[in-house]
């Protein structure tokens, strides 16, 4: 190998996976359940390659593609029906999702397992159960992994694959304000420019897509804003009725907008999802801070900066706080 990897992962393990996606018959890439940039921008990567080697594929993520990442080439192609388990798959690779669980299919995946598929883990999630397990949890993003991949299989980038690959970095890195922003996402980036990947689209999509109605529940987000003092942590809440009467679903980016707050260890955003189920994401503000072991000890999972956890029951005030009924 005549250049240096961007992450910490193993050669002989990439040119096992080479091989194995030569010998495959039909090969299903799955990404994780809620799917951001990160994930998509893989599964999108990966199905330019795998066309360009003109192997049978599919791509599977258990909810729908949000529009903002629809600008991603091939970003149409990936299905969220799971009838798509009744085809016959030899391979799966599962891209930025830290377990069977959050891939929304664990029971079909292990299914598969146990007709002898090989599971193949590609993530920057500390993670362990693939057949062969590519991860490095110091990377940025997940993109970053598939970028050396790609070239250890030296594969030429080219400017849709560089496109979808700089969309998990710049996801992931918050569009380089938190901490997986470095030398190596910078470096990275920059390199993935050179190569004709579209920042200021990929920049726009990400982060230029509010809308007013949006913007309202921002609005009572920001209203409820509190802060538990003993446990430094700030929170707000969104109900169910400001959905409804906003008219729209649009909380994407809350909890990382309010990561910036400068007052609190952690941030949390606990959001009554209509059927009486509340979703709670948290944040790790502080560098010490660990959001995936709060958000475990409920039942949930994520990783230090981001994690979250889903409980039943619905929001009802009390003083000057929430409580859970
Ligand atoms: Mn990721």
């Amino acid at each position: 190998m005549n250049f240096e990897l961007e992450t910490k992962i193993n050669e002989q393990q990439i040119k096992e996976l080479g091989g194995l996606i030569k010998d495959a018959q039909k090969i299903l890439l799955v990404g994780h359940k809620n799917p951001d940039g990160d994930t998509i921008g893989c599964l999108t990567a990966m199905v330019e390659y795998l066309k360009s080697i003109n192997k049978n594929y599919a791509a599977f993520s258990a909810d729908e593609l949000p529009v903002n990442l629809e600008y991603l080439k091939h970003s149409l192609e990936i299905r969220s029906d799971k009838n798509i388990f009744n085809h016959s798959f030899d391979l799966v690779i599962c891209l930025d999702t830290a377990d069977l669980k959050y891939s929304g299919v664990e029971i079909e995946l292990n299914r598969l397992k146990e007709r002898g598929v090989k599971i193949i883990n590609i993530d920057h999630h500390p993670s362990n159960y693939g057949a062969i397990n590519i991860v490095d949890d110091q990377a940025s993003s997940t993109t970053v992994i598939l970028y050396d991949i790609l070239r250890v299989w030296r594969v030429v980038i080219n400017k849709d694959m560089a496109t979808s690959l700089l969309a998990g970095i710049l996801v992931d890195t918050m569009n380089f304000m938190n901490s997986a922003t470095n030398d190596k996402s910078l470096g990275l980036s920059a390199k993935l420019l050179q190569q004709g990947a579209k920042f200021n689209m990929v920049s726009r999509q990400l982060y230029q897509t509010k809308t007013r109605d949006g913007l309202k529940l921002w609005s009572r987000l920001l209203k409820r804003l509190k802060k538990n003092d003993t446990l430094n942590i700030a929170y707000s809440v969104i109900l169910a009725e400001d959905i409804e009467e906003a008219g729209t679903e649009e909380t994407e980016g809350m909890s990382n907008f309010l990561s910036n707050l400068a007052e609190a260890r952690i941030s949390m955003i606990i959001k009554e999802i209509r059927d009486g189920e509340i979703k709670v994401s948290i944040r790790a503000i502080d560098k010490g801070a660990n959001a995936a072991e709060l958000a475990r000890y409920f039942g949930g999972g994520g990783h230090k900066k981001a994690a979250g956890f889903t409980i039943m029951g619905r929001l009802e005030q009390e003083g000057e706080g929430w409580r859970i009924v």
